[in-house]
């Protein structure tokens, strides 16, 4: 390790002596993108979570010490939605990706025709792997290797599958019919195929094979003249949660304390390695997650907010997101300003030199001013809540206009309001009190509320959606 690093010193004085200008200086920053599963706003410890979750996150408060940490960055209120939105810049309700598959046969995830974060950085030649959950397509034509990856090891779908494989109350007939669960791993141009069987010790072991590949690909990489794109979407904290043997029982608090035990320290191996190859401060960090906290009673902690992932409330949609990048970025910011996953493709196309298409509605927006700090503030002023394909409200500054909601994602009924009611998020960011003071005197809001939605409504009339299981090849019809 130490020889490569000065390897690369020496290098760069090279450069410089024979009057060149010098090659990090030349090469687009890496990206390195960790998405966890059903993590939610207040595990951290630099989110109020940490030790008062079970076990302190020492790498990943660091992490938010050195880069810029939002307090109201939103996702998409279940896995495959936010994926979606993530790896396309769009609402998922365009690319037919509402909710998650519920196994009708009909092929899921993104269509060939959807230009996918990875294709973008493939495109101005960047190396991409993948290492995780897709929850995009299960299929040929589906995997991350068709839409922008160069390699990718994983799951196709989720990690609840780990659960069926041992399960003996699946009739035959219907095992039979199934695909099997397996980890995959695939390279570009190739078909993916079974590397190991999805059950549950599996389950326990893949996010450490996951680090494992990340930290090799960053060893691999790091001297490359090209730059990398690393998505890793980590498989826990989503049920069933089971922490790695080297984990279990660690953090003496039970199985969530062990797990995020388990989280920061694989993001801080992730982190150590860019060290040890010298390449950290060319590298953008970012760690998010894909939606809020489960509805099972053993996890999820959203801090100040209310709510599981599969609701419209805050504690669904607004995830941690620490993102570093040193000399670039302020250490130490934190911002209550409104970003989404969906504003992360045209702001690194936007610092890898990358184009987004026009021949498409992006709903993601360039963040790198506000990223960098030339600005206090974010362009973005709304964001319309989504559960599945139902339009359950629309957030704006620090406002929610809500139409229907359900306390918990699953087993609740959804509640429908005659009339919709005004949530004042910085008095009430529990959304405890649709009659509150703010419906008497900030009735207002529902004016550019409205107007908000009536605008992204008519983009949904002028670019008709993507149906749910459309096939491929896929071509608009405009
Ligand atoms: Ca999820
Ligand atoms: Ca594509």
């Amino acid at each position: 390790m130490k020889r490569k690093v000065l390897s690369k010193i020496f290098a760069t004085l090279t450069a410089v002596v024979v009057g060149t200008s010098s090659f990090a200086q030349d090469k687009p920053p890496n990206v390195v993108l960790i998405l966890m599963d059903n993590f939610a706003y207040g595990e951290l410890g630099s989110y109020g979570g940490g030790v008062m979750r079970g076990a302190p996150t020492p790498r990943l408060d660091e992490l938010a010490a050195e880069g810029l940490r939002l307090m109201n960055f939103n996702v998409e209120a279940q896995c495959t939605p936010s994926r979606a939105a993530l790896m396309t810049g769009r609402y998922a309700i365009r690319s037919g990706n509402s909710t998650v598959a519920m196994g009708s046969g009909l092929p899921y995830g993104l269509t060939q025709w959807e230009y996918t974060m990875a294709e973008m950085f493939s495109d101005v030649g960047y190396t991409t792997a993948m290492y995780g959950k897709w929850h995009l397509g299960d299929r040929e034509g589906r995997l991350p290797t068709d839409q922008g990856f160069d390699e990718w090891y994983g799951l196709a779908n989720s990690s609840n599958e780990s659960s069926w494989a041992d399960n003996d109350r699946i009739p035959q007939a219907v095992r039979d019919n199934m695909k099997d669960i397996s980890v995959l791993e695939g390279r570009k141009g190739e078909t993916s195929v079974p590397v190991a069987r999805f059950d549950l010790p599996m389950r326990a072991q893949i996010d450490a094979e996951i680090t494992k590949r990340a930290v090799g690909f960053i060893e691999r990489e790091a001297d490359s003249d090209k730059p990398f794109f690393l998505f890793l979407p980590y498989t826990q904290t989503h049920q069933p949660r089971t922490p790695h043997p080297d984990f279990q029982g660690k953090s003496g608090n039970g199985t969530w304390g062990d797990l995020l035990m388990q989280v920061d320290s694989y993001a801080g191996e992730v982190l150590d390695a860019l060290d040890a190859q010298g390449i950290a401060d060319n590298t953008i960090f970012i760690f998010t997650s894909d939606n809020g906290g489960d509805f099972f009673d053993d996890a999820s902690f959203p801090g100040p907010w209310r709510g599981t992932y599969f609701t419209g409330l805050e504690g669904s949609l607004r995830v941690p997101f620490i993102v570093r990048w040193p000399g670039n970025i302020p250490a130490g910011g934190v911002s209550n300003e409104i970003v989404h996953e969906m504003d992360l493709l045209p702001t690194l196309a936007a610092i890898a030199g990358g184009t987004i298409p026009e021949d498409r509605i992006i709903d993601g927006m360039n963040q790198v001013d506000f990223m960098k700090g030339a600005t206090p503030i974010s362009p973005r002023e709304s964001v319309i809540v989504y559960v599945g394909a139902d339009l359950f409200g629309v957030k704006w500054h620090d406002w929610k206009v809500a139409f229907k909601e359900n306390d918990v994602g699953y087993g609740a009924p959804v509640k429908v309001f005659p009339t919709p009611v005004i949530y004042d998020l910085i008095n009430d960011p529990r959304e405890e009190r649709p009659v509150s003071r703010a419906l008497e005197s900030n009735s207002w809001v529902g004016g550019p509320v409205m107007q908000t939605l009536n605008a992204h409504l008519q983009t949904l009339v002028d670019e008709p959606p993507i149906a749910t299981g459309t096939p491929d090849p896929y071509v608009p019809a405009n």
